[in-house]
């Protein structure tokens, strides 16, 4: 059978090292990942950091066509982040590769693992941003409309590279 394919959201954050140069090469290996194909990619954003220390983040979105069922999906980001030199030592500390599934085609998938789409997605301007860049008229399964809640990130800061 062959396996079906979705389109899923991936949201891109670093602020620890050579961020930009992390996000860079986060897409770069993005486009190598197996069953899957980098569609599109948002601008590159700086932006304050939110519930979060340490200096500004850079951040971005990628669009990807996968036929990686969303677990699988995960572990291949989980691998890139720890290649990426990640460690955790408390939860949001500063990172140096930071990669979520933000959709995961209109899926609502809720397991110890994976909550998508991602909880706090509406809420930050980091991802709601360059999401809505890359596709204004995005829904999010069990939200609506994602431009609806643009005007309530408006106060957070974030400046297009
Ligand atoms: N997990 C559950 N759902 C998902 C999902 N949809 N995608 C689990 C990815 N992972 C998911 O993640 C902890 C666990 O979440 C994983 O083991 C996975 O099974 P993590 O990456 O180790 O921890 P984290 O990044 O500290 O937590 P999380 O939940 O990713 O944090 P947030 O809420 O995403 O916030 N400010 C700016 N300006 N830019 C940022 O990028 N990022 C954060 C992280 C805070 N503030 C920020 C930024
Ligand atoms: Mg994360």
């Amino acid at each position: 059978m062959m396996a079906s394919r979705v389109t899923a959201y991936i949201g891109i954050g670093a602020n620890l090292g050579d961020a930009r140069a992390q996000v860079e090469q986060a897409l770069d290996s993005l486009k190598r990942l197996p069953q899957s194909r980098l569609t599109t990619q948002s601008s590159l954003f700086a932006t304050a950091p939110v519930d979060a220390v340490g200096d500004d983040f850079i951040n971005a979105v990628a669009c990807l066509e996968t036929e990686l069922p969303a677990q699988a999906l995960l572990e291949q980001l989980q691998a890139l982040e720890l290649a990426a030199g990640r460690e955790r030592p408390f939860r949001n500390a500063p990172r140096t590769l930071d990669l979520d599934i933000l959709l995961y085609g209109e899926q609502l998938i809720d397991t110890p693992s994976l909550t998508v789409p991602h909880p706090r997605l509406t809420q930050r301007a980091f991802v709601l941003i360059p999401l809505l860049q890359l596709d204004p008229f995005i829904v999010i399964p069990g939200a609506g409309s994602a431009h609806q809640f643009a005007p309530r990130v408006a106060g957070q800061g974030i400046r297009k590279l």
